[in-house]
């Protein structure tokens, strides 16, 4: 009798289980991808970070920060449309914000095919005022610096730093001030989600290994903490901007060793 009443047990389980698992399915939340929001500086001359490597759908915004001159920057495809070499994948929407001139003032883009995108500002190009981004991992053939003005060679990435831990950290500074650009925009639960995404993938990443060899990981975790709970309870913009300047702090140390 014991037997059959184990065995009952079991069946129920299984039953209510599949019926759990059906009923479950088409009430989930959808697994939906949240898009990315880099946010990329353009000061007086450089593009902070100079490089990116993003995948397709990630959303790359650059913000004037500095005009010191008042002759403004733009963020200019590398396109014959631009009166330049095409440097970005056959195919890709070329852009240009045209000038900027007020702080503050952003530009958008939605990386959607793989491949190396090269851009510039048209001012300051022989200055060496230029980026480049990755989408999708590293491109073949790889494209090289050539045909760019000299001063730009020297400063723009190459594939091999992008795809390596250098370009790691120039994400890891994009998207905090990719959260500090959401927070500004009264996108604070889009906010919040990105700093947890990045969170939740920190403890494996070569960023992490970084901060760890110059002893400054628990550092950058408690920064990000901080930053998590001003984001919470809905701090001031100077305070997260603050806490943001914290942590990029010890990200920016890394890019200069
Ligand atoms: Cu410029």
């Amino acid at each position: 009798m014991e037997r059959w009443l184990a065995l009952l047990a079991a069946l129920v389980a299984v039953i209510v289980g599949m019926l759990l698992f059906w009923l479950g399915g088409p009430t989930r939340p959808n697994m939906e991808i949240t898009q990315r929001v880099f946010v990329v500086e353009v000061r007086d001359h450089y593009f902070d970070p100079p490089g990116l490597s993003v995948l397709p759908n990630d959303r790359v915004v650059w913000v004037l920060k500095e005009n010191a001159q008042g002759d403004g920057h733009t963020v200019t495809a590398y396109h014959p449309s631009q009166d330049r070499p095409l440097r970005i994948p056959a195919g890709a929407r070329p852009w240009n914000s045209g000038l900027m001139t007020q702080i503050g003032q952003s530009y958008s883009y939605v990386f959607a095919l793989p491949g190396v995108y090269d851009y510039f500002c048209t001012l300051h190009e022989q200055q060496g005022m230029v980026g480049r981004i990755i989408v999708g991992g590293a491109a073949n053939p790889s494209p090289t610096e050539q045909g760019l003005p000299a001063a730009a060679q020297s400063s723009i990435p190459t594939i091999e730093e992008l795809s390596g831990v250098v370009g790691e950290v120039f994400n890891a500074i994009a998207l905090l001030q990719g959260i500090e650009y959401l927070a500004g925009q009264s996108q604070t639960a889009l906010a919040l989600r990105q700093l947890r995404d990045f969170q939740g993938v920190f403890a494996q990443s070569a960023v992490a290994a970084a901060l760890a060899k110059q002893g400054v990981r628990e550092q950058f975790e408690s920064r990000l903490s901080v930053l998590e709970a001003l984001l919470s309870r809905g701090a001031p913009r100077a305070a997260l901007e603050q806490a943001v300047a914290h942590a990029k702090a010890l990200l920016d140390a890394l890019t200069k060793l």
